[in-house]
C-alpha cells in the first residue's frame, strides 16, 4: 500500500484526510497515534515523520506530508478527482481550504476543544469571540449553500467538502447548531459511498 495515514478519532483534521481516502477508495493503511502522550512519548517513526508534531501526517512512498488541508490538495492533484480535476477547479477548492484553515476550522475546532477538552485552557471572553466567529462562519456556508447545488464547489463532491464538513459532524459536542441548509449537505456527505463516523473511520489500531 502506497499511503499510511497517521491519525487520531478525537482529531478532525485527521478524519478530513481519512474521508478522502475512503470515498476516492484508496488503498491505505492507518496507524494510530495517542496524541494524549507528550509528543517526546510518541512512537518512530511519527515522531521523525511528523514535521510539527500533530497528527495528520500521510506517508507516501518515503515522503511525508503533514497539514490536513495540504494533504487533500496533494490527494486531488495525485488522483484527478475531487477537485483536481482541473487548475480552475482546483483553484477554486483551494481557496475553500484556506477559508477552512482560518475560520471553520479555527472558530469550532475552538468550541468544541473547550467545551470538550479543556476548558480551563480558555481565558473568560474568548468563548464568546470563537462563537461569534462561528456564527459568522456558518452563515457564510448557508449562503454558500443556498442556490441549491449539491455540494461547496458544484454538484460533485470535492476537498472543499472533505475539509469544511470534518468538525461539522461534531457540532454537538460544540455546543453549536447547525442550520438547515448546511445539515442537509452534511446529510449528503453522509450518504456518500465510504462514509463512516470520524470514531468509526480513525478507531485505535495496534500501538507501533
Ligand atoms: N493545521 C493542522 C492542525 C493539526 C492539529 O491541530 N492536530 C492536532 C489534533 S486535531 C494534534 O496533533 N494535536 C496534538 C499535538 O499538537 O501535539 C492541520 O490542518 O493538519
Amino acid at each position: 500500500m502506497d499511503y499510511t495515514l497517521f491519525g487520531h478519532p478525537e482529531s478532525g483534521h485527521s478524519y478530513k484526510v481519512k474521508l478522502m481516502l475512503e470515498v476516492a477508495q484508496i488503498p491505505h493503511h492507518y496507524q494510530f497515534i495517542d496524541i494524549g502522550l507528550p509528543r517526546q512519548a510518541r512512537p518512530e517513526p511519527f515522531r521523525s515523520l511528523s514535521k510539527f508534531g500533530e497528527v495528520p501526517v500521510l506517508l507516501h512512498r518515503g515522503q511525508a506530508y503533514v497539514q490536513s488541508n495540504a494533504i487533500l490538495l496533494l490527494l486531488a492533484e495525485q488522483t484527478g478527482r475531487f477537485g483536481g480535476e482541473s487548475s480552475a477547479r482546483l483553484a477554486r477548492a483551494r481557496e475553500w481550504l484556506f477559508w477552512e484553515a482560518n475560520r471553520l476550522g479555527l472558530s469550532l475546532a475552538h468550541l468544541r476543544f473547550a467545551r470538550c477538552f479543556e476548558p480551563e485552557a480558555y481565558p473568560q471572553g474568548s468563548l464568546v469571540w470563537f462563537e461569534r466567529r462561528f456564527d459568522a462562519d456558518i452563515e457564510r456556508l448557508e449562503q454558500e449553500l443556498s442556490d441549491g447545488r449539491q455540494f461547496i464547489l458544484d454538484d460533485q463532491v470535492s476537498v472543499a467538502d472533505f475539509s469544511l464538513c470534518a468538525y461539522l459532524f461534531w457540532a454537538d459536542q460544540a455546543q453549536v447548531a447547525v442550520p438547515g441548509t448546511v445539515a442537509a449537505w452534511l446529510t449528503r456527505i453522509r450518504q456518500l459511498p465510504g462514509w463512516a463516523e470520524p470514531y468509526t473511520l480513525l478507531a485505535r489500531t495496534a500501538e507501533i
